[in-house]
């Protein structure tokens, strides 16, 4: 098989929801020597971005999401040990979390797996997150990084909770606040008081890199 049938099939098996192809494409796409980055961003999040296109139009509803964003992420565990490169030394902890009323988890998965791969240990405090756990979590592991994943405009005023809860708190200074998803921007990370915005998973360990040299 050639590259692009390898991706396309990829493509074509989150579309469906279809987990065997999904998982059989990456291991083939592996087999075949391309990079797991190309998989991952070539194949598997294009498609991810054709749902949500759907998803606009009418043309797909949330169960069809949902299949395929299980089938991404089952592609994603094939991918992830491809992508956290060995023997990198500890850089610190980072809380990484979704922000409360909101169960997207797929990017903020993906941005774990990336900062794991340079170098921080990771907690992921997992979906829905209250303002109270990450003041909680602060205060157990105190990280020197605190990530905020939404992916809804209606749960972006949720990281501003988070930023007041932790200066209530007094953590507020312990700690660089990182933000993104889909919908969060540069201008809104600066106006709810975060330190840190990423585009994606990969400009998220540029920063996180910047602030550990
Ligand atoms: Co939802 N959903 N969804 N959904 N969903 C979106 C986000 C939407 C844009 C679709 C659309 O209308 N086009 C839309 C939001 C509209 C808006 O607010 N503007 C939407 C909606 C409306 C909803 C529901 C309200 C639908 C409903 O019930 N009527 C509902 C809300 C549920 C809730 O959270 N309370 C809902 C539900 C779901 C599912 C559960 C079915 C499923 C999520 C499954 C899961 O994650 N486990 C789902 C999905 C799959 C999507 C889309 C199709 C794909 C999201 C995704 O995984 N993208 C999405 C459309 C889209 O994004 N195109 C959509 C791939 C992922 C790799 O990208 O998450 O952006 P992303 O992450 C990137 C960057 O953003 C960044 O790095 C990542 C990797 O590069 N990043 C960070 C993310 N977090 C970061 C943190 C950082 C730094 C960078 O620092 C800490």
């Amino acid at each position: 098989m050639t590259t692009e049938e390898i991706l396309d099939g990829i493509y074509d098996g989150v579309l469906r929801g279809d987990t065997k192809a999904v998982i059989a494409g990456v291991k083939a796409g592996l087999a075949a020597g391309i990079n797991p980055q190309e998989l991952l961003d070539d194949a598997m999040v294009e498609a991810m971005e054709e749902i949500g296109h759907r998803f606009e139009k009418n043309e797909c509803f949330v169960p069809e999401m949902l299949i395929a964003a299980r089938a991404m992420k089952e592609g994603v565990a094939v991918l992830s040990p491809h992508l956290i490169e060995a023997g990198v030394k500890s850089l610190g902890k980072v809380i990484i979390g979704t922000v409360r009323g909101d169960v997207h988890d797929i990017g903020k998965n993906l941005v774990r797996i990336m900062m794991e791969s340079s170098g921080w240990e990771v907690i992921d405090l997992g979906v829905d997150v209250s303002p109270e756990r990450y003041v909680a979590a602060v205060k157990e592991h105190q990280p020197r990084i605190v990530g905020m994943s939404a992916l809804l405009t209606t749960t972006m005023p949720n990281m501003k909770l988070i930023v007041d809860a932790l200066v209530a708190a007094g953590v507020r200074d312990q700690v660089k606040v990182m933000v993104g998803g889909a919908p969060v921007t540069q201008a809104y990370s600066q106006q709810i008081g975060a330190d840190l915005y990423a585009l994606d998973a990969a400009a998220a360990t540029e920063v996180a890199k910047a602030l550990a040299a």
